[in-house]
């Protein structure tokens, strides 16, 4: 692969319904799309999962554009690269910035994927051909609103409901939850709302026979949950403090998690990626891909990164419909049953469309050397 132009497409993000956890309501966010193009003129995409605001982790959008232009961009244009997995070293001068190199890093598979006329989880590894799909679902005004909401999403065949909860939104909605749905595999995300001050409150979750509890404590540590999961029957899942391969070894150590959820663009690419795969693979750590609410470009690389073999949790890559009210690729992300069939198209499988992109375009910009 030898890009030769990059465009950066910031487009405004209007999400279908507003999306509330422990840190806040989203309802709308700017979102960079990467555009990648190779010398032989095919283009490959990828997108920042960032938001305006760094209340997930450190970064936002804007930073991420930033740290693309002045640093990123100038480290692969008009240079060869033989495969995808050399990026993520070549942007090792550059400390963390993650979900900007992964915008980059995932548009490069893309565009690698094309040129070698293959689905990118071929090129990746995978084996499934398709996946199941769970449902996030943001906290709620009231416990009845939610128990409305999982019963929703569980008729519409979701394979796991997952609930975001905050201290005073936790145990009365699942309490809820559990009443009405007593057998659904169901499980909660508290975004680090928690500290090992609420241990016997979270102890009190155990009754609910959560699949997991996902990052229950602070968004960068892993010895207070070593702690906590000694303590709880619940598993364990790790978000936020999951951040690179080092970390990911780390937790598995120490024990700080059973689960390890996995965002590519969280941890830097889907080289990263795929590194944390495997090493969860070898020491028995269950692994889904989780969702930052993307387009379908970050979507299609979340769909087919779950086509590998250890990602045997239903992941949190809901259709398109269920996030905007007209997604960016043709077809849309569409589920049949909680299942998604894997598209067989080349690259991330799924068509960008360049006129619903400048419906929501922002501003653009380009380079080439
Ligand atoms: O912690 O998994 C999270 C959305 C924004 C930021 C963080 C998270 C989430 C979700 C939504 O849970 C997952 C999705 O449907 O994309
Ligand atoms: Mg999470």
């Amino acid at each position: 692969v030898h890009i030769s132009q990059v465009i950066l497409h910031i487009i405004d993000a209007s999400l279908k319904t507003p999306f509330t956890t422990s840190f806040g309501t989203m309802e709308s966010k700017e979102v960079c799309i990467v555009e990648v193009i190779d010398q032989s003129g095919i283009s490959g995409w990828g997108e920042t999962v960032t938001s305006n605001d760094p209340d997930y982790n450190e970064e936002t959008t804007f930073t991420a554009v930033h740290t693309l232009k002045k640093f990123l961009i100038p480290a692969v244009l008009n240079r060869d690269i033989t495969h995808p997995n050399e990026v993520f070293n070549q942007f090792k001068f550059i400390k963390r910035n993650h979900m900007a190199k992964a915008a980059i890093e995932t548009a490069i598979w893309d565009v690698f994927a094309k040129k070698n006329e293959k689905p990118l989880y071929e090129i990746m590894g995978g084996v499934k051909q398709q996946i199941e799909v769970g449902k996030s679902i943001g906290i709620q005004k009231t416990p009845d609103h939610l128990v409305d909401r999982v019963e929703q999403f569980v008729n519409e065949g979701f394979k796991k409901i997952k609930v975001k909860i905050a201290p005073g939104f936790d145990s009365e909605y699942l309490n809820a939850v559990r009443k009405k749905f007593p057998d659904i595999p169901l499980m909660a995300d508290a975004n680090s709302a928690y500290s090992l001050k609420d241990m016997e409150d979270l102890k009190k979750l155990d009754d609910y026979r959560l699949i997991m509890i996902e990052q229950p404590l602070a968004h960068d540590d892993i010895i207070d949950h070593a702690h906590l999961q000694k303590n709880i029957e619940t598993p364990i899942c790790l978000d936020e403090s999951v951040y690179s391969f080092e970390t990911a070894k780390k937790a598995i150590e120490l024990g700080s998690g059973r689960i390890i959820n996995i965002k590519i663009g969280r941890v830097g690419g889907l080289g990263e990626a795929i590194k944390i795969h495997d090493l969860c693979q070898e020491h028995n750590i269950p692994v889904w891909c989780g969702g930052m609410l993307e387009t379908g470009i970050g979507r299609a690389h979340n769909i087919q990164i779950t086509t590998l073999p250890n990602f045997t949790i239903p992941g949190d890559t809901a259709p398109s419909q269920h996030y905007w009210e007209e997604d960016i690729i043709s077809p849309e992300v569409v589920m049949d049953q909680g299942i998604i069939h894997i598209p067989q198209g080349t690259g991330i499988g799924y068509e960008v469309d360049r006129k619903k992109i400048n419906k929501k375009l922002i501003t653009s910009i380009n380079f080439v050397e």
